[in-house]
């Protein structure tokens, strides 16, 4: 249904706020989705919600698009597991489907089509690159995270937040922000993250959860990764790589290497920062930072990914070796562009 209707793009976002607490407070039943592979901003904002609706006595269920579901270690440090299900599971077309930190329809995977069914799709997100979907579309690109979207949406709701939902979106908070720290952190983000700290939970556990969990053979990947740290000045560029045959050789997963990304972007002497990870399936998630001079997204995008400005990503559709050169190549171009005017 939503397929075929154009979503308000011109609707402010505080009205779509409204349609969506509206459409949600009228609903029994509500089913919640997020991106797949979902890091802490998806999982937690959709849990949140998903802890909240059903403290208001809403069925809910949650899930995302892979199969199997491969939860992350971090997990187990939120409320709300007891909501989730394989997506083979999931409802097929749910009256009203909650999709989370979803930057466009494709990264539903397996769950795009019970979206497709949906009575009422209501997106919440906070990506740049959202095209726009779904029937309501609450898309604030200068929100933190979708974690601090859904927060003001429980707010225009009213009632009560439970500790442990509280906890679920205050993680998609800090890690969306890196602690606090991105352009993106606003006075409404520190509002939103003491309104929920003022919640019941351990906060220091879930950052160490979150932050601090790696195995030691997840440190030595990271040494083998920043070992093969290559500056291209050119495309004003630092890059490394992860192989499928570094993991297996060290028995790590590639879920582990989420903050390699975080040591690389730490040099000085390039604006953008790159890894590249061998997926499971043998392809390459290419992530993308920048210091500030230069749009990712809009790189990612021409690549099929998508994001934020300082921050974004894409999966490769070809080798190592072609993927870095793509990369370089509009890097270059950007930078020449942006030299000519
Ligand atoms: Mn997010």
């Amino acid at each position: 249904m939503w397929g075929r209707k154009a979503p308000r793009v011109s609707e402010t976002i505080t009205a779509a706020l409204d349609r969506a607490a509206k459409v949600l407070k009228d609903s029994p039943r509500v089913a919640l989705a997020c991106h797949v592979n979902p890091d802490p901003d998806a999982l937690g904002s959709m849990l949140g919600l998903a802890g909240f609706l059903s403290a208001q006595g809403k069925e809910v269920v949650c899930s995302w698009g892979n199969q199997p579901l491969a939860p992350p270690r971090w997990l187990s440090e939120l409320d709300g597991a007891g909501f989730l299900v394989e997506p083979k599971v999931f409802p097929k077309n749910p009256d009203v489907l909650v999709a989370l930190d979803t930057a466009s329809p494709d990264r539903l995977g397996l769950l795009l089509a019970n979206t497709e069914r949906a009575g009422q799709v209501i997106v919440i997100d906070h990506h740049r690159t959202n095209p726009g979907f779904g029937s309501i579309l609450v898309l604030d690109p200068a929100a933190s995270s979708t974690a601090e979207l859904v927060f003001r949406l429980i707010e225009r709701m009213g009632g009560e937040l439970p500790d442990g939902a509280a906890a679920c979106l205050y993680a998609g908070v800090v890690t969306d922000t890196g602690r606090f720290q991105y352009e993106a952190t606003t006075p409404e983000t520190l509002r939103v993250a003491a309104e929920l700290r003022r919640r019941k939970f351990d906060h220091a556990r879930l950052g160490q959860a979150l932050f601090e969990d790696g195995s030691i053979a997840s440190l030595r990947v990271l040494g083998v990764a920043l070992d093969r740290v290559t500056h291209v000045p050119e495309a004003d560029l630092v890059w490394t790589y992860v192989t499928q045959a570094d993991l297996a050789r060290m028995s790590v997963d590639v879920a582990e290497l989420d903050d390699v990304i975080d040591m690389v972007r730490r040099a000085r002497e390039a604006d953008v920062a790159c890894v590249i990870k061998q997926q499971a399936d043998g392809r390459f998630r290419v992530s993308l930072r920048s210091r500030g001079n230069t749009d990712v997204a809009a790189i990612a995008q021409g690549f099929g990914g998508g994001g934020h400005r300082l921050a974004a990503g894409y999966t490769s559709t070809t080798g190592l070796e072609e993927t870095a050169l793509a990369l370089i190549d509009a890097l270059r171009r950007g930078r020449t562009r942006r030299a000519d005017g």
